[in-house]
């Protein structure tokens, strides 16, 4: 059985982060440990006001070191929303600690959405996650996020000539696979779009658009890119898989838009991740 671990908040009401990757990498078959970064009373993506925010970057340390003595071994180490530059000084220690040259390593690098920034983050953020995304095998940007990587001006809608270009840029922090969500080549598409700088390929994925915004998508794709790639399904099935998924929670989402208006409606979509995993699993 895989086991993958997974570094990431824990918003404890709004569905995304850790209470999504929990549900959907567990669904994928996958040993799923975590490693909670900070605990919030909800998400901070907007809508909710007056949030708490514990931190727990200094619980991260002492949790490395009881899984050493241990002897705990992952698969891969996924990192997603990260709350501060000093707490991404500790990620990128327990990566070093815990990476062996099989470990697959995913970050997530969650700083905004829809051209801005989430609360609390700023341009000293954006440094330190460069230096983050430098120690990974493969980063999933939004467009916010491969602006801000890039150093580009953020479009909402960048073709794909200017997401290749973005992505390329993107290659120089050291990542060997980027992988650009909620992409599409046209108003009625959306996807995600994958560079690999070894081979220099580029693979996309587009299916139909919903149109909105959706909150979370970008942590229950992740989830399932992260699943697939642990499994060894190959970048491009993963991604596939990831695309469809995501796409099948916000559908699910579109009936009780109202009254779920902070995150998408993954429940009912988790037999699917079962069924597309089976032929991966050797029990
Ligand atoms: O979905 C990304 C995310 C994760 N964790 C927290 C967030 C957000 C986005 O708003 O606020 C705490």
């Amino acid at each position: 059985m895989k086991r993958l671990v997974t570094i990431q908040d824990i918003s404890c009401f709004g569905k995304c982060s850790l209470t999504c990757a929990l549900p959907v990498i567990s669904a994928m078959g996958i040993e799923t440990s975590v490693i909670p970064t900070a605990v919030l009373s909800t998400h901070t993506g907007g809508g909710f006001s007056g949030y708490t925010f514990r931190d727990l970057t200094d619980d991260i340390p002492a949790i490395a070191e009881h899984w050493k003595k241990l002897g705990l071994k992952f698969d891969a180490i996924y990192t997603g929303y990260i709350g501060s530059c000093r707490q991404i000084e500790v990620v990128k220690r327990f990566i070093e600690q815990f990476r062996t040259e099989n470990t697959i390593v995913v970050v997530d690098p969650v700083m905004g959405d829809n051209g801005r920034m989430y609360a609390g983050f700023d341009a000293k953020f954006v440094s330190s996650m460069k230096t983050l995304c430098a120690m990974a095998d493969c980063i999933l940007p939004n467009a916010t996020e491969a602006a801000l990587l890039s150093g580009r001006e953020y479009a909402e809608r960048p073709d794909e000539r200017q997401m290749r270009e973005m992505i390329s840029r993107i290659y120089s922090l050291g990542c060997r696979i980027v992988v650009m969500t909620g992409a599409s080549p046209d108003r009625e598409h959306n996807g995600a779009l994958l560079g690999n700088a070894a081979t220099g390929e580029f693979y996309s994925s587009y299916c139909e658009n919903i149109s909105g915004s959706y909150h979370s998508t970008g942590d229950i794709f992740a989830g399932v890119f992260s699943g697939g790639l642990t499994l060894g399904m190959g970048e491009k099935r993963s991604l596939d898989l990831a695309v469809n998924f995501t796409r099948d929670c916000v559908k699910a989402t579109v009936p009780i838009r109202e009254e779920q208006w902070y995150s998408v409606r993954f429940e009912p979509c988790l037999g699917q991740l079962i069924e597309a995993t089976k032929e991966y699993l050797n029990d």
